[in-house]
């Protein structure tokens, strides 16, 4: 069933993620509209399609029809104060609720796959003023019922329809997801939250390269833990650990593609 405020507000079990909603048909990225509302904590916006969808460091995400591009709002105090952690609960929540109709996994730090194919990609932003986090923009785009990718992610690109071969009902997927972040962010028990996301994570245990965006070189090595502020230990090939946070680095592993 296609994306509708009338069915979501309805089907919504959350206190405050979604209960402020803002369904559009087509924007430019619901990262930006977002922007334009008053703060609020768990202000929600969705759209069908994007005619400017954004990924991470200037990449674009393909925003065609039958995908999910929602966006909401956290703001202070947060519970867990940093952006890469809460890319770690958002990514859960869609895992969860993927798992629903197919297994996936998490590709550190925001990828969740399918057999190896990317189906979802989140992007965390904070709004700052005076260089105090004001409130964090969490942008989840999923594909969910879109049937073909073109161009550069023609084969590394998957929809869970593609993959479960059925349609989605995409305003369950949508209640499932915010619910499960809802619950997740406010768990007292962080531990538990990193341990989900180490059993959903197919980078721990992997062999990966890490490559430095300040140019440094790249390095090899297995992840052989994630820690609780969502960096990667990494121990090289000599032997060495290496801790590295998702700002600074891109990590290919089993899966080629690179981030
Ligand atoms: C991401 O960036 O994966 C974050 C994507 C976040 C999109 C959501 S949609 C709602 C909200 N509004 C926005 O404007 N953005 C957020 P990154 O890790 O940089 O990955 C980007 C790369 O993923 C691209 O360079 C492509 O290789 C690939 N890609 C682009 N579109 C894709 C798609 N629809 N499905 C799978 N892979 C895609």
């Amino acid at each position: 069933m296609a994306i509708d405020f009338e069915t979501i507000s309805k089907k919504l079990k959350t206190h405050n993620i979604g209960r402020n909603l803002h369904v559009y048909e087509t924007v430019s990225s619901t990262n930006d509209v977002i922007r334009n509302f008053a703060y609020d904590n768990g202000l929600t916006v969705i759209a069908k399609k994007q005619t400017n969808g954004r990924g991470r460091l200037g990449r674009s995400w393909a925003s065609g029809d039958g995908g999910i591009y929602l966006s909401f709002m956290l703001t202070r105090p947060f519970e867990v104060a940093d952006i890469p952690v809460i890319t770690i609960i958002a990514g859960i929540s869609v895992c969860l609720a993927i798992e629903r109709y197919v297994p996936c996994h998490i590709k550190w730090p925001n990828d969740i796959v399918i057999n190896g194919k990317k189906v979802c990609g989140i992007l965390a932003q904070g709004i700052s003023t005076d260089g105090k986090t004001d409130a964090v923009i969490v942008g989840i785009g999923i594909n969910a019922n879109t049937n073909a990718f073109s161009g550069d992610i023609e084969n590394t690109a998957t929809s869970i329809n593609l993959e479960c071969k059925k349609d989605i009902d995409e305003n369950a997927l949508i209640c499932n997801i915010l619910e499960n972040f809802e619950c997740l962010y406010y768990s007292t028990d962080k531990n538990a939250v990193m341990d989900i996301f180490k059993q959903k994570c197919i980078t721990l245990n992997s062999e990966v390269t890490v490559h430095f965006h300040s140019g440094k070189g790249d390095i090899k090595g297995v992840c052989t833990d994630i820690l609780p502020d969502a960096s990667l230990e990494v121990t090289t090939n000599g032997g060495e650990r290496i801790y590295v946070s998702s700002g600074e680095v891109s990590v290919r592993g089993i899966y080629g593609y690179a981030k």
